[in-house]
């Protein structure tokens, strides 16, 4: 059996069914070797690595399993860093095989070299630093050990990106060993006894704010969280990425917490005896503002430590649905319940119609999502007015990449989201993120995806607009843009694709219910009159109140 033949059927054991690239001569047998097992498993062909690597990122965040992504060497690979370091650095388990030159070419100016040898660039340096495991293949026979220390490597209990570096010779030599079995699934680990009880013991102080992570959705583990929450009769708050982990039209729910989140959190923490934080390392963006923190006693469950370590605090590492369920236990009967917040209106409680704004977008948005949905936000005021706002169903999920918080993340994830869930995906993203990596949306036209694309086009690299009128009280000039249609554009680009520029808020309630019943993707552009300021802690005290800032650059200066 040839090299690609056997990743390809090691894939398919472990149930992947989808495999995102970019092709190119060094990585083109691994494709074809993955197309040749169809339909049990296939190649999805981004239009950017960066685009391939995320998809595989949604997908395993989705799924709770494995993403995975093929490139070719030279500006493959580095196209490909951006995705590996976001799914490094927010812990999702991916495998990426890069291809590299044959290796008899290798060192001597080989087409798109990255063997690092005879002066070329080295891939293996570059995703050494981005990933959890990386390594070159240089010998045939050590193919089956090395794929499997990158599956135990990427799916591990801290899991991460492994890379594997194969050159082109060896993806087509034969395999002439007996193979090593696939290690199974990670067995999960459970929580000390006596840390549990401590642990029951400390939550016996009342009243208890928690504050969720993406680890909870991320493990499938809402069901047992809602549990332990309701045996505290606790306050809910969710940090960014995890609006998912819990059910946000809940009256236990507060809000997001942090520099883009509610300011109900900060005083739902005020008045709590007792923190518990689940699934979550807590990065400064997700406790900005919470500074009681570091007074309360905080008690913390997940992969990992919290960056906050409170001396009168607690860890239980362990895998989170068994670890909440035997908390569950441990806490017993809920006690009668207690005062609970109302539901905060975060979008404002009535709604009327008239000129596009961000806020009003989002009521309307809200309103239109299907039960069971994706909903995938991008970088920048976009992504904070949505993060702060933005309420989703129950059953949907929630899929924001804060690690390297990059624009464009939500293009490529909804490919891969589209395929893993087969539920209609919803991208909020800035004009600026769409000319960034928005050319996936060619992904979704090719294979008819469930995708409707929310581009809030306010003609500006809006939070750098903002952080240039208000923290640097410049007009340096070069953060906005001439105008643009990007509905018609796109509808000109792909003949057939539902899309449209919406200039107020019937326009928009119109497209969105166009595009509900499409099988297929959906473009639609807001056409916002300002640059908004932004539900963003930084900003608030320099806007005095003010909620736009002026583009503000003369027609002959640009
Ligand atoms: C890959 C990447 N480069 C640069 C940044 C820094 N950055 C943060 S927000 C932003 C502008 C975003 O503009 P747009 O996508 O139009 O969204 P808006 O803020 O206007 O809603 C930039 C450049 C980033 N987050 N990611």
């Amino acid at each position: 059996m040839k090299v690609s033949d056997f990743i390809a059927s090691r894939l398919v054991e472990l149930g992947i069914r989808h495999v995102f690239g970019v092709g190119g001569a060094n990585i083109e047998d691994m494709f074809a070797a993955v197309q040749r097992r169809r339909p049990d498993i296939r190649m999805v062909l981004g239009k950017h690595e960066h685009a391939a690597g995320t998809a595989a990122d949604a997908s395993a965040r989705l799924t709770g399993g494995l993403g995975v992504v093929f490139v070719t060497s030279g500006g493959g690979a580095m196209n490909l860093l951006h995705s590996v370091a976001e799914a490094r650095a927010s812990a999702v388990s991916m495998l990426a095989v890069v291809g590299e030159p044959p290796t008899a070419l290798q060192g001597v100016g080989a087409f798109q070299d990255t063997s690092g040898r005879g002066g070329a660039i080295d891939a293996a340096a570059a995703f050494e630093a981005v990933s959890v495991w990386c390594k070159r293949v240089e010998r045939v026979e050590t193919v089956p050990q090395l794929l499997n220390e990158a599956l135990d490597a990427a799916r591990s209990r801290q899991p991460g990106p492994a890379v594997l570096l194969l050159a082109k010779d060896f993806q087509l030599a034969e395999l002439a060993i007996t193979l090593p079995p696939i290690s199974s699934v990670i067995p999960a680990a459970l929580p000390d006894a006596i840390e549990l009880e401590r642990a029951a013991a400390l939550l016996r102080i009342r009243p208890v704010l928690v504050i969720a992570g993406d680890e909870v959705a991320r493990t499938g583990a809402q069901q047992q969280f809602a549990e332990v929450v309701e045996a505290l009769d606790a306050q809910v708050a969710v940090v960014p990425e995890a609006r998912d982990a819990y059910d946000n039209f809940s009256p236990r729910f507060v809000g997001v917490s942090g520099a883009m989140g509610s300011s109900d959190v900060a005083h739902a923490l005020a008045r709590a005896a007792i923190c518990l934080v689940v699934g979550t390392r807590l990065p400064v963006l997700a406790r900005q503002g919470l500074e009681d923190l570091t007074t309360k006693p905080l008690l913390s469950v997940g992969r990992r430590q919290p960056y906050l370590v409170s001396s009168r605090g607690l860890h239980l590492e362990g895998s989170l649905p068994q670890t909440l369920r035997a908390l569950a236990a441990a806490l017993g009967e809920a006690p009668t319940a207690a005062d609970r917040a109302t539901v905060p209106h975060d979008l404002g409680a009535s709604f009327e119609h008239g000129a596009l704004t961000t806020q009003r977008a989002l009521q309307l948005i809200q309103d239109a999502l299907p039960a069971e949905c994706t909903v995938l936000v991008d970088a920048g005021n976009t992504g904070a007015a949505a993060v702060h706002a933005l309420r989703i169903p129950r059953s949907a999920r929630w899929l924001l990449a804060m690690g390297m918080a990059g624009m464009g993340y939500a293009f490529g994830a909804a490919v891969g989201a589209a395929f893993a869930t087969q539920r209609r995906c919803f991208v909020l993203a800035g004009d600026g993120a769409f000319y960034m990596h928005g050319l996936d949306i060619h992904t979704a036209v090719e294979h008819r995806l469930p995708v409707t694309y929310i581009i809030f086009n306010n003609r500006a690299h809006g939070m750098c607009l903002v952080r240039e009128r208000l923290l640097l009280r410049e007009n340096a000039g070069y953060n906005a843009f001439r105008d643009s249609r990007l509905g018609e554009g796109l509808r000109a680009m792909f003949p057939g694709l539902v899309a449209c520029d919406c200039r107020n808020t019937v326009e928009l309630a119109h497209a969105l219910e166009q595009a509900a019943p499409q099988a297929g993707p959906c473009v639609i552009s807001l056409e916002l009159e300002h640059v908004e300021v932004p539900p963003f802690a930084a900003f608030q005290r320099p806007s005095q109140g003010l909620t736009t800032v002026s583009r503000g650059f003369p027609d002959d200066e640009h």
